[in-house]
Formats: structure tokens, C-alpha cells, sequence
């Protein structure tokens, strides 16, 4: 097992790293940039390293002197966390090379999983159900428009590079497909330097299922359920939930045992998680695979009683998984709200600044996975999510429950926050009874805004 392991992330997450660490017997080594000289992970790790500058680029994102970090402090292993280096083939690569653990896949397997036409690709080839569309890439616009018109609209165009909702566009009519092609295209090659594209049927208001997997390096992988996280604004998730409430049983053990499918076409090994779209009729498509831990990670802690950074953690040092797929149970209900600094009434904008009061809540079966505390300072550089609220009861209707009561104990005062809109979220008639989909929150604020 590792005597030291580097956590090249911030916030919460780092947080969340360094107290597995801990628990693990290892000792943390903290990276920080000099804006988070007195974020929590700086002062929560054994040790703790300045990499430079306030921009990601001058820090968090500089693998050289992340490597150095490391190398100084004697760490033989690097945990990434979520964003930031996590999903960059580039620096677990460079990792390998000088013999550092990277705490995930290897690189080749983020490469061929962050090419999303390449990932598709490899599914078909290994009997994986995905949207009917292109093969892989495609290679040009009039093999795209081909596709299309046999598959039928309304279609969606994806970046090869994409994800995440960046270089995507819908095309509803034959007749706009050139023009939405190629906008999404030049996006695509601005954002990314690469503008392979590829096609699928459009989905119309799926539900968006993600399973979580983990594989060691002795081909063993297991799953430990879905996640529900059709709750997104802007492609970025709000509230996550597992067990899902469209999901029966006997449908959780297909999509299950399709993800492991999955994994093992590519002998993928670490945490994983294989993202589906769940369809009216109970169709369900793979659409990516994440080689990352997530941030909604502790929903499926919740159900399931295991510790995925631990695992995560055991895995890369070589340890067989302990776990079979048999001792593997859902038992109970787990929300998590994402708290961030910003404003929903001014268009979600971030709201960065003192926190001069803070009161958590607590109690059985509530988690607050969180960097903030009374007097931080949220600095404006980095993304606005400053909490997570995670609650654990033994069915959905006590967990919204519980989510409420905690949701209303939480006080943070000096910045704005979205808990009143995670609050109205919870209320609504529709996710009471489990009727959402990706649509649900675009929907609610346009009839919040009529109102
Ligand atoms: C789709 C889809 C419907 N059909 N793919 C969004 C993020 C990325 N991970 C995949 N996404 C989607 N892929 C097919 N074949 C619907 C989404 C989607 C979405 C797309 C455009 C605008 C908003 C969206 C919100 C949620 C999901």
C-alpha cells in the first residue's frame, strides 16, 4: 500500500481525499495555488505544497509542478480527483513514465473513452446498445447528412472531443442539418482543436441513468448501481439520486451487467462509470464512459456502504477487489444537492466571497462533503459548487424529507446560494413523484418565470 499520496485537486473533493487518506493510514500531501493558501485541504493534509498562481493553468492544471509536488514530498501516488487533470491521458502518461501511481485508469484507456466517437465505437464492437447513429467519427458533412436522413430526425451532432454538452448540436429538419453541423464543428475545433463529429437519433427527454462500476487489475469488476442525474441545468447536474425511480429491479440487473460488459470489452480498471440514456419505452443507449470519480459519487456510498476512494485507493496499489457482485446491495435511498455560490435570480451567476456565517446541518443519515467553513473566502477563480448536501433514509419519501429538513437547518451567510432553488426543486409535485427527466429544470424556471 502507498505511505503518501498527493491529491492534485482543491476543495471539497481534496477534502474528501485526504480524510480516505487518513482513515487509510496514508499520509496526504496537498497541492494549493496561492489564492487557496488557506483553503481547507491546505490545512486539512500532512503536508501541503504551493504550485503556483491562482489560475488553474499556473497550478492545478500544471502537471510539472505537480510532479515535482510529488516528488519533493516523497508521494508515490497521485489521486485527481474530478476536472482539473482527472481525465488528461497527458499526465497519467506522464505519470507512468516516471513511475507514480496515477490513482484511475491508465492513459490509454482515458484516451480511447474521452474520444466520445472512438468510445461509441468500441461499444458497438462489443455488443454495448448505444443510439442508433454513425459507427464512429464520421467523415464529412455528406456522410453525416447520409446517416441522418436514414436514421430519421430529429438528431443530435456530437463532438468527438466533446461531452458535457460543448460541441453538440440538435438538428429537428433535413433542412438545417449543414448549418447545425458545421456550427457545432467550429465549435468543436475551437474548444477542443479537433472537430471530429458524430451522429445519433436525438432522444427526446431522456432520463439520464449512470452506472457506477469498479474494476481491479486482476479483470475483476463489479457495479454498484445507477444513479439518477437527470436533474441538470445546463448540463450541469443539480440533484443526483440513487436508487433511481424508473429503474425496477430486473432493468438495474441489465443496465448492470451491461456495464460491466463494458468495462471488460476495454479491460478497464479503477472507478469508472458508464452514462446511459433511458428512453420512455425503457430503451436504454450508452452514450459516454467517465474515467473519473464523480462528483455524485457519495449517493451510491450511501446505498451501497462502500467507500469508493478507499476503493479507488486499493485498487491502483494492486489489491484485488474484496467485493463480489453478489455482496453488493441497494438498500435505502440517497439524494445529494450540489451547493453552489451564485444567484438563481441573476441567471445563476456565481456570488464568490466571505462566508460570515455558517451553521451544518447534521444528524443520522446526512452528509455535508464539503472545504467551506466560517471566514473562507470563495475565491471567483475556480467553479461555484462549494458544498454537497447528502441525505441517506430508507426510502425516497423519507430522504426528500430529510433533504428539506436539512436543507432548511443550512445557513450560509455573506454570499448567495441555490439552496432556496434546491428547496423549490424538492417541492415540486412532479419530482415528488419521480416525473422528471433532462427537461424538468429548463421547464421549471420557464414556468417560474410566467408566474
Ligand atoms: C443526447 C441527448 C439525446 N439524444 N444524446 C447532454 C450531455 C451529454 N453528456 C449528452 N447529452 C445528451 N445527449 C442523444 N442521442 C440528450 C442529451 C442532453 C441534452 C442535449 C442537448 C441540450 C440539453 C441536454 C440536456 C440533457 C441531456
Amino acid at each position: 500500500m502507498f505511505d503518501k499520496i498527493l491529491i492534485a485537486n482543491r476543495g471539497e473533493i481534496a477534502v474528501r481525499i485526504i480524510r480516505a487518506c487518513r482513515e487509510m493510514g496514508i499520509q496526504s500531501v496537498a497541492v494549493y495555488s496561492e489564492i487557496d493558501k488557506d483553503a481547507l485541504h491546505t490545512q486539512l493534509a500532512d503536508e501541503a505544497v504551493c504550485i503556483g498562481p491562482a489560475q488553474a493553468r499556473d497550478s492545478y492544471l500544471d502537471m510539472k509542478r505537480i510532479i515535482s509536488a510529488a516528488s519533493v514530498t516523497g508521494a508515490t501516488a497521485i489521486h485527481p480527483g474530478f476536472g482539473f487533470l482527472s481525465e488528461n491521458s497527458k499526465f497519467a502518461k506522464a505519470l507512468e513514465e516516471c513511475h507514480i501511481t496515477f490513482i484511475g485508469p491508465t492513459s490509454e484507456m482515458i484516451d480511447k473513452m474521452g474520444n466520445k466517437a472512438e468510445a461509441r465505437r468500441s461499444m458497438i464492437e462489443a455488443g454495448i446498445p448505444v443510439v442508433p447513429g454513425s459507427e464512429g467519427k464520421v467523415s464529412s458533412v455528406e456522410q453525416a447528412k447520409e446517416i441522418a436522413n436514414k436514421i430519421g430526425y430529429p438528431v443530435i451532432v456530437k463532438a468527438s472531443a466533446g461531452g458535457g454538452g460543448r460541441g453538440m448540436r440538435i438538428v429537428m429538419h433535413s433542412d438545417e442539418f449543414e448549418s447545425q453541423f458545421s456550427t457545432a464543428q467550429m465549435e468543436a475545433k475551437n474548444a477542443f482543436g479537433d472537430n471530429s463529429m458524430y451522429v445519433e437519433k436525438y432522444i427526446q427527454n431522456p432520463k439520464h441513468i449512470e452506472f457506477q462500476i469498479l474494476a481491479d487489475h486482476h479483470g475483476h469488476v463489479v457495479h454498484l448501481g445507477e444513479r439518477d442525474c437527470s436533474l441538470q441545468r445546463r448540463h450541469q447536474k443539480v440533484i443526483e439520486e440513487a436508487p433511481s425511480k424508473a429503474i425496477t429491479k430486473k432493468l438495474r440487473q441489465k443496465m448492470g451487467e451491461t456495464a460491466i460488459k463494458a468495462a471488460k470489452a476495454i479491460e478497464y480498471r479503477n472507478a469508472g462509470t458508464v452514462e446511459f440514456l433511458l428512453d420512455k419505452d425503457q430503451q436504454f443507449y450508452f452514450i459516454e464512459m467517465n474515467t473519473r470519480i464523480q462528483v455524485e459519487h457519495p449517493v451510491t456510498e450511501m446505498v451501497t456502504g462502500i467507500d469508493l476512494i478507499k476503493e479507488q485507493i486499493k485498487i491502483a496499489s494492486g489489491k484485488p477487489l474484496f467485493l463480489k457482485q453478489s455482496d453488493i446491495e441497494i438498500s435505502g435511498h440517497a439524494i445529494e444537492c450540489r451547493i453552489n455560490a451564485e444567484n438563481p435570480s441573476k441567471g445563476f451567476a456565481p456570488s464568490p466571497g466571505t462566508i460570515e456565517q455558517l451553521h451544518i446541518p447534521g444528524g443520522n443519515g446526512i452528509r455535508v462533503d464539503s472545504a467551506m467553513y466560517q471566514g473562507y473566502t470563495i475565491p471567483p477563480t475556480y467553479d461555484s459548487m462549494i458544498a454537497k448536501l447528502i441525505v441517506y433514509d430508507k426510502d425516497r419519501k423519507s430522504a426528500i424529507g430529510k433533504m428539506k429538513s436539512a436543507i432548511g437547518e443550512l445557513i450560509i451567510q455573506g454570499i448567495d446560494t441555490n439552496i432556496d432553488f434546491q428547496y423549490d426543486l424538492l417541492n415540486h409535485k412532479a419530482f415528488i413523484e419521480g416525473r422528471y427527466d433532462t427537461s424538468f429544470i429548463e421547464s421549471f424556471l420557464n414556468n417560474q418565470l410566467k408566474a
